[in-house]
C-alpha cells in the first residue's frame, strides 16, 4: 500500500526506504503487533491518508518588499550578494499556474522606534552581558535590558510602516483575496516568522486563517530564506502543516545561515522543491514520503 501512496515521479526516483516503511507501519499500527483494527484504520484514513491524497494548499509569500530588493537592506549588499527581485517572476508564475486554496502575503511592518534598527540603539538600555553600546556594530547581536531580554540582531532601518521601502515590489501579483499579514509591529520585539513574534508573545492571524480553511500543506517562498522565510517555515511545521520551500523563489542574506536553516527544517520533515514541482503536489499527484512521515509523527503526538 505504501508504494502506491508514494509512487516515484520523474523528478524523484526513490520512494520510501525500508527504514521509513518500518517506522510508518509501527506508527500506523498504533503500537500493536497484531496489525490495524477498524478504529485505527478510520483514524488513519481521516487524519493521514486523506490529507496525503487530497491536500489543501496554502502559498505563503514572505516579505517581497522594496527594502530587501533595492532599498536599505537590499540582499545584493548582504554576504550572499543575491538579486532578490528574481523571486518575483517565479512567484507570479506560480500564482497564475497553480490553484492554491489560500494565498498569504507577509510584510515586515516596523514602527520608526523598532528595536531591530541599529540607529535606534541609543533608545534602549543594553543587557549587562552585552558589550558597551559604543562598540556595537551593524549586524551584531545584542540583548536589551527589558522585560523580554531576548537576542536581537542589529539591522539597518528597514520596512518602516507606510514608507516606500515597506511596499511590496511593484511587479508582484497580489491576488485580491490574499490574506495580508503585517509583522514586527511591536517596537520592542522583532518578528521574523509570519506566524509569531520571535519570543512567541503574540500570534498573527495567519495560523487561524489557514486552520479555518482546512489547510494541510503550506508552500513558502520569498525573502530572506535564512531569516523570515526560514522562521515562517519552522512555525508552519510546528503548527502541523506539511511544509515545502520553493527553492527558486527564495533569496538569502547569508549562505552558511541558509545551509543551517535548510538542514534544520529538513530534519523536521520540510521538503525543498523547485517551482516546477508545486502544481502536481497541490493536485495531490506528487506525494512526498518525508512530509507524510512528519504528518504521521504529528498525528501520534495529538
Ligand atoms: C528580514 C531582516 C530583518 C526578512 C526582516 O524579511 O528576512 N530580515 N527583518
Ligand atoms: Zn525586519
Amino acid at each position: 500500500m505504501l508504494d502506491r501512496l508514494f509512487p516515484a515521479s520523474d523528478d524523484r526516483k526513490s520512494t520510501l526506504s525500508d527504514q521509513e516503511k518500518k517506522e510508518l507501519y509501527v506508527l500506523a499500527a498504533c503500537g500493536q503487533d497484531s496489525g490495524i483494527d477498524k478504529d485505527c484504520f478510520t483514524r488513519l484514513w481521516k487524519n493521514w491518508i486523506h490529507k496525503i491524497l487530497h491536500p489543501v494548499s496554502a502559498f505563503i509569500v514572505v516579505d517581497v518588499q522594496n527594502d530587501f530588493i533595492s532599498g536599505s537592506l537590499a540582499l545584493i549588499n548582504c554576504p550572499a550578494k543575491q538579486e532578490a527581485s528574481a523571486v518575483v517572476p517565479v512567484i507570479n508564475k506560480l500564482l497564475s499556474d497553480v490553484k492554491f486554496n489560500t494565498v498569504a502575503v507577509t510584510k515586515d511592518w516596523h514602527p520608526p522606534n523598532h528595536c531591530s534598527f541599529f540607529d535606534n540603539l541609543s533608545l534602549r538600555k543594553l543587557g549587562s552581558s552585552c558589550k558597551p553600546a559604543a562598540e556595537v556594530q551593524l549586524f551584531d547581536t545584542v540583548t536589551f535590558d527589558d522585560k523580554y531580554k531576548c537576542q536581537q540582531k542589529m539591522w539597518p532601518r528597514h520596512c518602516v510602516q507606510g514608507s516606500w521601502g515597506a511596499e511590496l515590489h511593484r511587479g508582484l501579483t497580489v491576488p485580491n483575496d490574499a490574506v495580508i499579514i503585517n509583522k514586527g509591529i511591536n517596537p520592542d520585539l522583532d518578528s521574523y516568522s509570519g506566524f509569531w513574534d520571535n519570543e512567541k508573545v503574540s500570534q498573527t492571524p495567519l495560523a487561524e486563517k489557514l486552520q479555518e480553511k482546512g489547510v494541510t500543506h503550506v508552500f513558502v517562498c520569498g525573502i530572506a530564506w535564512d531569516v523570515c522565510v526560514g522562521h515562517t517555515a519552522q512555525d508552519s511545521l510546528d503548527f502541523g502543516f506539511s511544509t515545502a520551500l520553493v527553492a527558486d523563489a527564495l533569496k538569502s542574506v547569508d549562505l552558511d545561515e541558509t545551509k543551517a536553516m535548510s538542514d534544520s527544517l529538513c530534519r523536521k520533515g520540510a521538503v525543498i522543491i523547485d517551482s516546477s514541482q508545486v502544481k502536481n503536489m497541490v493536485l495531490g499527484l506528487d506525494r512526498r514520503p518525508e512530509m507524510a512521515i512528519a504528518a504521521m509523527r504529528n498525528m501520534k503526538l495529538k
